[in-house]
């Protein structure tokens, strides 16, 4: 039994460790044992097992899993705590308008992985987007950060290092293998239905692999939950850039597959088998992947996750149907609807589109009822970092392209009318619009002159899908609706977030992720609710 315990545990040490700077020699000198001096001295090889056995503490790897499986219990720990001290204090107050209004500024949600000023934007583990860039390592000198290190910062709330990094990738690589039965899956369906269909289709079948729903079948205690749903979760980060990429291959680019290439990282790798080996593009990925990976918890797709997970189904089951959230025009499609939106300014005014013309188009897609895409937001108050960091990529790499010039005229010409919005009288209106009209043939004017009148914008700021597109856009990745949900690309990433949400959720009766079940009322009840209360 030792014996065996005993080569098991270092069949797992060699695995997770061998890349690890503190137990690289032991392992390398272990490694030249076992390929041959041990065969000729079988009860040495047995000692020295036996010795390792005792004197190493396999859970102390440096690994993530490791890292894991010492902070939840304290986390555990902290959350009885806050819920027994704390308990009963007040949070802020619940107001019509926020039941009305989709629950907007109503503190609802514990999600530990960031968390969203709406000034300054969001921060990962209390780094900015500008301090991740700094400090997460890197695939080259002064280059983008690997979003695995990000996924470490999430999980652990701790900087890795670049070998943590790497042995995390390599990790990753190491579990995306994808059964066959997920592409049949995709490829029941037709080429034309939606990528993001076809997507979450994919990620279903993923399901069919789910560590944790075997666990619960086979009566796994509470207390363990958090082990299968770690691997699920690792699982399906590690295999989502292939089913994407897969989608996408199959739409655009005949279902031609391309494999893995293990010796890139995760952003790379992704960018690749896609199609894209420009080092550039390898780059742009890395940065895509890290800034589309949180944002807080009560977005429409981070919350649906969430909030499915809470019922403690699994993770793909989790993802899924955050992915199905995220479709929405409003919130991960608007990707797409942004590119989309400036390829027909090109169509119809030109690449050397003039201030006056793209105000003119701005007026026009606001008369025919429809929001500029890319820009506002439901936290936010200021232009969004993720924004400002593709903004400096592209500055950086591709100052001249004609998409990222129209972009940048964008940021000088929305925000002024977004503000504006609400302030026009309903004469000015009229007025303004008469004018509008002179210059522009086709949109059709608001039912009511006062139409604009009510509406108040609350960030007339570009948000990160103004950018995005154009940058995919520029390297060759030029399918809108591919592009689009955040695209299958934010989607991708998503799912690097919820892992800490899930893991920490399953904790027992302590849950972190407890059942969400809030109280929901009726118009009549909040009128004599109101009633009453004045
Ligand atoms: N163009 C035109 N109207 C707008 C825009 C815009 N870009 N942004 C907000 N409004 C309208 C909004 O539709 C609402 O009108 P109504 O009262 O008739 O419903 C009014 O202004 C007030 O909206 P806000 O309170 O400022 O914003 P809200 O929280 O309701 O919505 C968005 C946030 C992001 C849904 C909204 O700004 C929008 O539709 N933007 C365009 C789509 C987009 O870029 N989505 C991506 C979001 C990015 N992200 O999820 O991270």
């Amino acid at each position: 039994m030792v014996f065996f315990r005993t080569v098991t545990a270092l069949s797992r040490l060699r695995s997770r460790v061998g890349q690890q700077s503190n137990l690289a020699n032991s392992v390398r000198w272990l490694q030249m044992q076992t390929s041959s001096d041990l065969v000729l001295s079988f009860p040495l090889f047995l000692l020295l097992c036996f010795v390792f056995f005792l004197v190493i503490d396999i859970d102390s790897i440096d690994d993530l899993h490791s890292h894991l499986k010492e902070m939840i219990p304290e986390q555990q720990e902290r959350l009885k705590k806050v819920k027994s001290e704390l308990g009963k204090i007040q949070l802020g107050n619940i107001t019509v308008d926020m039941v009305i209004g989709g629950m907007r500024g109503m503190t609802g949600l514990l999600w530990e992985t960031s968390l969203l000023d709406p000034d300054e934007g969001i921060r990962f583990r209390g780094l900015s987007i500008p301090e991740c860039q700094k400090l997460l390592p890197t695939a080259k000198p002064d280059g983008e950060p690997l979003p695995e290190g990000l996924l470490w910062l999430l999980l652990t709330g701790k900087v890795p290092t670049k070998e943590q990094v790497d042995a995390l990738s390599k990790e990753l690589r190491d579990r995306a293998t994808i059964p066959d039965y997920v592409y049949k899956a995709i490829d029941a369906l037709p080429e034309t239905a939606h990528p993001m269909t076809q997507f979450a289709s994919g990620v279903m079948a993923l399901q069919v692999q789910s560590e944790f729903q075997k666990a619960y079948e086979k009566g796994i205690h509470k207390s363990k939950y958090w082990e299968p749903t770690y691997e699920d979760s690792l699982n399906l980060i590690a295999r989502v850039p292939a089913v994407a990429a897969y989608v996408f291959r199959r739409i655009y680019k005949d279902g031609q597959v391309i494999p893995k290439d293990d010796s890139l990282d995760y952003g790379a790798n992704f960018s690749h088998m896609l199609g894209f080996d420009d080092p550039k593009m390898q780059e742009l990925m890395r940065l895509y992947v890290t800034i589309h990976s949180d944002h807080e918890g009560g977005n429409v797709s981070a919350h649906t996750g969430h909030l499915v997970a809470s019922a403690l189904s699994d993770p793909y089951l989790s993802f899924a149907a955050a992915l199905n959230g995220l479709a929405g025009p409003l919130h991960g499609l608007a990707n797409q609807e942004v590119l989309l939106w400036i390829k027909s300014v090109v169509e119809e005014c030109g690449e050397n589109i003039t201030k006056e013309q793209l105000n003119d188009y701005v007026w026009k897609t606001l008369n025919s009822g429809k929001v500029v895409p890319g820009f506002g937001h439901g936290v936010l108050r200021k232009t969004d970092p993720r924004y400002i960091c593709q903004r400096e990529f592209a500055l950086k790499h591709l100052p001249d392209d004609p998409l990222f010039q129209l972009v940048s005229k964008l940021f000088e010409v929305v925000p002024p009318i977004l503000t504006e919005l609400g302030k026009v009288s309903c004469l000015s209106f009229f007025f303004e619009q008469r004018l509008f009209l002179l210059h522009s043939s086709s949109s059709p004017p608001p039912s009511c002159p006062g139409y604009f009148k009510d509406l108040f914008v609350k960030n007339p700021w570009p948000n990160v899908d103004a950018h995005s597109g154009v940058l995919l856009n520029h390297f060759g990745l030029t399918e809108a609706r591919y592009c689009s949900p955040y695209s299958i690309l934010y989607c991708s990433f998503w799912c690097i977030k919820e892992p800490w949400n899930l893991l920490s959720a399953d904790m027992g009766p302590s849950s972190w992720v407890a059942l969400e079940r809030p109280k929901s009322v009726t118009l009549d009840w909040i009128e004599k609710h109101c009633k009453k209360a004045a």
